[in-house]
């Protein structure tokens, strides 16, 4: 009988096709190169998922609040408690969104505005929050920038005008764009197990792009399109970027959502800081015009971003989402 010494352990499910295969063929844009836009469209078609390298943004910002991020999640429980529960937004722990889906994780989850920011510092640390709202601040506007760079660079290898159609959704000051911070303790147990245990789930992202950048540690897994898994080599100092379901939807099932998915760590912490680039929860999504080739239908029906937001909460993680929009 296998014995499970952590509580709660029995309460997350095991990954059985578990195969660590390393895969080599991420494809890595440099952004620093001006003719990437085309390489980027190739990676979204094949993959709906890629590494940027040469991004500019400086090592100190990730640190600095990954640093605060570990100090905050080294909290004796209690104290950790007290910014949550995750409702969606504040410190989560082993629950993952609103239908009873549970990981071996701890998070932290915000909207990109200020007030949420700030809120999620006052929550985390009322001695001084100013340290990590600041570090939150100047990480969100880094990565942000990021992204509207990528959908910027995305449109010209689209050949779609004007550059800012996708970067806009980002840009609106109403956007729903969210900001989360995980942690994945490390699990001894499994070691003993001959599967893996899950940290997060596997899904697709609801919103339009996503931006994420972890430490050293292992563990985020890609789905190809054999419906293979493959483990992505990690990397702290360059991004990862996720095609969403809003961006399957914006080109009419071109660029694919990638499902994802992270394996708890049985030695090593694992500490990730994801942007989910999302539109204005009016703003209504359905294939771009400029991109429909003549007669091509449309695969999905018009919704409003706040409908399909309501639908994801709805759903459990492993859920395609999109399918209740196909047409
Ligand atoms: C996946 C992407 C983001 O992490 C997230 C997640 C959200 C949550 O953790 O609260 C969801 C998940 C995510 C998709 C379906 C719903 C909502 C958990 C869940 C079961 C913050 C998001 O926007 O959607």
């Amino acid at each position: 009988m296998v014995v499970l010494s952590k509580p709660g352990l029995d309460q997350i499910p095991f990954i059985t096709n578990h195969k660590l295969t390393y895969f080599s063929g991420i494809p890595t844009i440099d952004l620093s190169k001006p003719d990437s836009g085309e390489l980027l469209v190739e990676a979204c078609e094949e993959l709906g998922f890629f590494k940027v390298i040469n991004h500019g943004i400086p090592m100190e910002f990730m640190d600095k609040l990954e640093a605060e991020a570990v100090k905050f999640f080294s909290l004796p429980h209690p104290e950790k408690e007290k910014a949550g529960p995750a409702n969606p937004f504040g410190y989560g722990n082993k629950r993952i969104g609103l239908s009873g889906d549970m990981g071996w994780i701890e998070y932290l989850l915000m909207q990109t505005n200020a007030k949420s920011v700030s809120q999620t510092s006052w929550a985390i640390s009322r001695e001084n929050p100013e340290i990590f709202r600041s570090a939150a601040t100047d990480y969100i506007s880094a990565v942000k920038k990021l992204a509207t760079e990528v959908l910027e660079m995305l449109a010209e290898g689209l050949k779609i005008q004007p550059r800012n159609i996708l970067s806009e959704l980002l840009k609106d000051e109403e956007s729903d764009s969210v900001f989360r911070i995980n942690h994945y303790p490390p699990c001894p147990d499994i070691q003993s197990f001959r599967c893996n245990l899950t940290g997060f789930g596997e899904h697709t992202d609801p919103q339009i792009i996503s931006v994420l950048r972890s430490n050293n540690t292992s563990g985020f897994q890609i789905s190809l399109k054999d419906g293979s898994w493959v483990s992505v080599p990690s990397d702290q100092s360059s991004f990862f970027v996720i095609v969403g379901d809003s961006m399957q939807v914006l080109t009419n099932g071109r660029f694919k959502s990638v499902r994802h998915r992270v394996l708890a760590n049985s030695k090593k912490s694992r500490v990730s800081m994801i942007y989910f680039g999302a539109p204005a929860l009016r703003e209504k999504i359905a294939p771009l015009p400029s991109l429909m080739g003549e007669g091509e239908e449309s695969l999905y029906r018009e919704f409003k971003w706040c409908e399909y937001k309501v639908s994801s909460y709805k759903s459990k993680l492993v859920d395609n989402r999109l399918r209740l929009f196909e047409k």
